[in-house]
């Protein structure tokens, strides 16, 4: 009897280990994540947070490592989308701007001066995100056959230039700007009248120490400050002119191979990142949530002001009023008019109205 029941019992154990086993079998050894910026961009760090966070979380069944620099593209920052959905890449913590060629909607958060032309310009692409508008979107990204894990944030784009100041854009004529490989940059800039050259960010801080630009547009927590821009470039341009939300997303094939408690479990890990990420981009630039919240999970980083930073190290930084904000705004009409009609006038008008309703 005895040992009928210690024989029963060690079958019941050879069969969930074996289940166990083929489940783990199941899942690869390490997935790799896709970021284009460096490891200590504020992009860089939430990638590093959401693998840690899963690898924390899954007890170290699930290892996710992010790959920095456009290394898993070899520098071409705008072929992400084309790489995930064939599985090459399993994760990318991908760049609106970087899928935007591919997929029409996701310029709406590029359009210029159009997020940022509100009161509260964090709230408006919160109410976008989380709006109607946010859901056309990821739909559009899904269609691609990617899933849509969630937001963060690299951050509203400044201009730097190694001439300057900027205040109007007769300021801006002729300028060399390097600008990422996407069309709308193109249009924004000859309509103020600059000379936009297309250059992949992996290929771009050579180029910015050669000097074959004047200049260039990223965030200030996110990038400008992490890459040293002072290095090159003297004027920040604090305009605000586009935002640059992040999204997690990732191959389908392998998204469906996880269990759903561990589908749950990343999409937690893909909400913290997202406050994290949110917090890093915005932190010193709104009423003081950002830096509450970095302390409470004990993750503030050793530069907490960004921009004084940038005046620290003996760059001029010109804050934009709404007298210098109407002259770019109206300059920019016609590229507004054009890619509304390009991104769908369903997808702004919904967000017109997600940012009204904010
Ligand atoms: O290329 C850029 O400027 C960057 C790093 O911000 C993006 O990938 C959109």
């Amino acid at each position: 009897m005895t040992f009928k029941l210690l024989s029963k019992a060690a079958l019941a154990l050879a069969t969930m280990g074996l289940c166990l086993s083929a489940a783990s079998a199941a899942y690869k050894s390490e997935y790799k994540l896709s970021v284009v910026p460096g490891a200590s961009s504020g992009w860089g760090q939430t990638a590093t947070f959401f693998a840690d966070c899963v690898r924390q979380k899954s007890n170290g069944r699930i290892n996710i490592k992010p790959y920095f620099g456009a290394q898993l593209m070899a520098g071409k920052q705008t072929s992400e989308l084309l790489l995930v959905r064939r599985g090459a890449i399993d994760f990318a913590l991908a760049s609106t701007i970087n899928w935007s060629p591919q997929i029409k909607e996701l310029n709406l958060t590029a359009l210029p001066f159009f997020v940022a032309n509100n009161p509260d310009r964090y709230k408006a692409i919160d109410a976008i995100e989380a709006g109607k508008s946010g859901k056309m979107l990821e739909k559009a990204i899904e269609k691609t056959g990617v899933k849509f894990l969630g937001w963060s944030e690299n951050g509203f784009r400044e201009l730097t230039t190694s001439k300057g100041p900027i205040e109007k854009p007769e300021d801006m004529k002729g300028m060399k700007l390097r600008v990422c490989g996407t069309p709308i940059f193109i249009d924004i800039f000859s309509s103020l009248g600059a000379n936009p050259q297309a250059i992949n960010w992996s290929e771009a801080v050579t180029g910015f120490q050669q000097g074959i630009v004047d200049g260039q547009e990223n965030p200030t927590n996110g990038i400008n400050v992490p890459t040293k821009v002072w290095q090159w470039h003297k004027y920040s341009t604090d305009w605000h002119y586009m935002i640059d939300p992040l999204f997690f997303t990732a191959n389908m094939k392998v998204w469906k191979e996880f269990s759903p408690e561990d589908q749950k479990l990343i999409l937690s890990c893909a909400t913290e990142a997202e406050k994290y990420g949110k917090a890093l981009s915005r932190l010193s630039n709104d009423n003081g949530q950002a830096y509450e919240y970095l302390k409470s999970i004990n993750k503030l980083p050793a530069i907490t002001n960004p921009k004084e930073e940038l005046k620290k190290n003996g760059m001029t930084v010109t804050e934009y009023t709404p007298e210098m904000i109407k002259r770019f705004y109206e300059a920019t009409a016609g590229v507004r008019a054009d890619w509304t009609q390009k991104i769908g006038p369903n997808v702004v008008k919904a967000a017109e109205e997600d940012m009204q309703a904010a």
